[in-house]
C-alpha cells in the first residue's frame, strides 16, 4: 500500500494503539488544541491527538503525530537505537520520484476566491503568536538556475483568507531561491504540501548538500518513490498523496510584518518584515485531515532533530569511519553527542567539525564519547564527561563560529531601548573520550556481563510484603 498520512495514522492505531488518542468534543483551533496537548505534555505524555471536530472547519486535525522518536522509528521501519544509522545509510541512496497523472490530493480543487485559508483548521499555538500558523507544511519551489525542485518546512502565518507569510532563515535553500528570483524581479512560485507519511517530512528537513534532492531523499526514507503530480496554477510538481496542497506566488517586492511566533528554542523570535505568499489554489482530498506540528514544543524538536542526527551521522562517517551513533537531544537541539570507536585522538576534532559543518547554525555544544557510551542515555554522557574529560586539554572553544543572529537568543545582544542586534556566536567541543589507544584506563567496574545477560527479570520481582518491616 502506498504510504501517506492516513496509512501512518492507521499503522499507529494498529501497532501502538496507546500512542494515538481521539477527541470528539468540538475544540477551538485558537489555543484549544495546543492547550490540551500542553496539559498532556506537562504529565510527560505526547500521544498523537486526533481532533475529530474543530470549531469553524469541516476538517479533522492531527497534532503530535510526529512528537516521538518511537513513532518516527516505526515510520523508518526500525528501532530508536538504529534510527540514526538507518537514516544516514538511506540518505546515501536516493529513490527518484514517480510522476503520476491522478492522485487523491486533486479530489477537491478550489481556485482564486474559492481558495480560502479559513476552510482549514489552522491553529494558534502559543500565547503571544501573532496569528494562526501553518507549522507542518512542506514548501516546494524550483531553483531558477537548475530547474530542480527544492523542499523544506517553513512557518506560515495566516495574514488573511488569501495571504500567508513565510520565514526563510539563514542559509536555507527556499530563501536562496526566493532571493535569486527577487534579484531578477521574478515572482517565486510555491506549493505547500500538508499531511504525508512522516518520512516525507523528515526528507524535507534533511541536511543535503546543494539545492534540491529532497524528493529523492524522501523516497529513500519511505522505501518507495514519492508520487508527484502537476500543480494546478503553478509550474511545480506536488505530492499526489498529500492531504492538502496550497499553491501560490511570492512577489519580489511585497513584504508584511510577520510574528511574533514561538520557535523551537522555546522563545518568541524572528519577528519582522517577511515575504508574502498570495494563495492561488487549494487542492485536497474530499475528507482531508489537517496535519499540524506543535510549535516550540516536543513535536517541533523531535521532527527537527532526527534529520539532523541522520545527516550528521552520514557526514561524520565520511571522516571517522568508526562513528557509532549520534544524538541531537530533542530537549536541547543545541547539543550533539557523538560516539566513536576511536583509532586516533585526531578523530575527535574531525567528528566534531563534521557535525558543526552539517548543522552550522544551531549547535552550540559538541560532546564526543567512546563507543561504550550510549549517546541516547544522557546520564552515561554526563558520566563520561565527569570521568574522561580534562578541561585544560579536552575543551575546544571556537569563537564566532556561527551567526550573526539566528533563533537562539544568545545570537543577539539586547539594548536598553528593547532593540536587539545580531552577534556572532561561539561553540565548544568537549572531548570526553579516553586517550587512544584506550589501554591506559583501568577496566570499568561492572558485575560479570555474561551472568547479567542470563538473569530473567520476569517472575523474579514481587510486590514488597510490608509485614516484613512491621515492628
Ligand atoms: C517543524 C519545523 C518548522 C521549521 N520552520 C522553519 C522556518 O520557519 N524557517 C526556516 O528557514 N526553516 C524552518 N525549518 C527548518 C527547515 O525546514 C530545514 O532546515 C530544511 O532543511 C530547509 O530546507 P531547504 O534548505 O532545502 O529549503 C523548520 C523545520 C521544522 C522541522
Ligand atoms: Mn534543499
Amino acid at each position: 500500500m502506498a504510504k501517506d498520512l492516513r496509512s501512518f495514522i492507521k499503522q499507529i492505531a494498529t501497532v501502538m494503539p496507546d500512542q494515538i488518542r481521539m477527541i470528539t468534543d468540538v475544540v477551538d483551533a485558537k489555543f484549544g488544541i495546543t492547550c490540551i496537548a500542553e496539559k498532556l505534555g506537562q504529565e510527560g505524555k505526547f500521544p498523537a491527538l486526533f481532533f475529530k471536530r474543530v470549531k469553524g472547519s469541516s476538517l479533522p486535525l492531527v497534532i503530535n503525530l510526529t512528537a516521538s522518536y518511537e513513532r518516527l522509528a516505526l515510520a523508518l521501519d526500525t528501532s530508536v537505537n538504529e534510527m540514526v544509522r538507518s537514516y544516514g545509510q538511506r540518505q546515501g541512496n536516493p529513490v527518484p520520484p514517480q510522476i503520476v497523472t491522478e492522485g487523491p490530493v486533486k479530489e477537491v480543487v478550489l481556485k482564486d476566491e474559492e481558495a480560502k485559508l479559513s476552510l482549514l483548521p489552522i491553529p494558534y499555538h502559543n500565547e503571544l503568536d501573532a496569528g494562526p500558523y501553518i507549522t507542518g507544511g512542506i514548501l516546494i519551489c524550483k531553483d531558477p538556475e537548475t530547474g530542480s525542485h527544492n523542499a523544506g518546512i517553513y512557518r506560515h502565518q495566516v495574514h488573511n483568507d488569501h495571504q500567508l507569510g513565510v520565514y526563510f532563515q539563514g542559509t536555507h535553500d527556499g530563501g536562496y531561491i526566493y532571493r535569486r528570483n527577487s534579484e531578477m524581479k521574478s515572482p517565486t512560485e510555491v506549493a505547500i504540501a500538508i499531511g504525508h507519511y512522516p518520512t516525507f517530512m523528515l526528507g524535507a528537513v534533511s541536511r543535503l548538500l546543494g539545492m534540491g534532492g529532497e524528493f529523492g531523499e524522501a523516497g529513500a526514507l519511505l522505501g518507495e518513490p514519492v508520487e508527484l503530480i502537476k500543480a494546478e496554477t503553478v509550474d511545480l510538481l506536488v505530492p499526489a498523496r498529500a492531504e492538502i496542497v496550497i499553491e501560490g506566488t511570492i512577489s519580489p517586492d511585497e513584504s508584511r510584518f510577520e510574528g511574533p511566533f514561538g520557535e523551537w528554542p522555546g522563545y518568541y523570535v524572528a519577528e519582522g518584515e517577511k515575504p508574502v505568499i498570495q494563495v492561488k489554489a487549494i487542492t485536497m482530498r474530499k475528507d482531508a485531515i489537517y496535519y499540524d506540528v506543535f510549535a516550540a514544543n516536543q513535536e517541533h524538536l523531535v521532527l527537527g532533530s532526527l534529520p539532523r542526527m541522520g545527516s550528521i551521522y552520514r557526514r561524520v562517517k565520511e571522516v571517522v569511519p568508526g562513528v557509532v551513533n549520534v544524538n541531537v537531544p530533542a530537549h536541547a537541539r543545541t547539543h550533539c553527542y557523538i560516539s566513536i570507536k576511536k583509532l586516533r585522538d585526531a578523530e575527535v576534532k574531525r567528528a566534531a567539525f563534521a557535525a558543526l559543518q552539517t548543522e552550522p547554525d544551531n549547535l552550540r555544544v559538541i560532546v564526543v564519547v567512546d563507543d561504550d557510551i550510549n549517546v541516547f542515555n544522557e546520564p552515561e554522557v554526563t558520566w563520561a564527561i565527569g570521568t574522561r574529560f580534562r578541561p585544560e586539554k579536552d575543551l575546544l572553544v571556537i569563537p564566532d563560529w556561527s551567526g550573526p543572529g539566528g533563533l537562539i537568543p544568545s545570537g543577539w545582544e539586547s539594548h536598553p531601548d528593547g532593540k536587539r542586534t545580531p552577534v556572532m556566536v561561539s561553540v565548544m567541543v568537549i572531548d570526553a573520550t579516553q586517550p587512544a589507544p584506550p589501554l591506559h584506563y583501568p577496566p570499568r567496574a561492572r558485575p560479570p556481563k555474561k551472568q547479567v545477560s542470563e538473569v530473567q527479570i520476569d517472575g523474579l520481582l514481587h510486590p514488597f510484603d510490608p509485614s516484613l518491616v512491621e515492628s
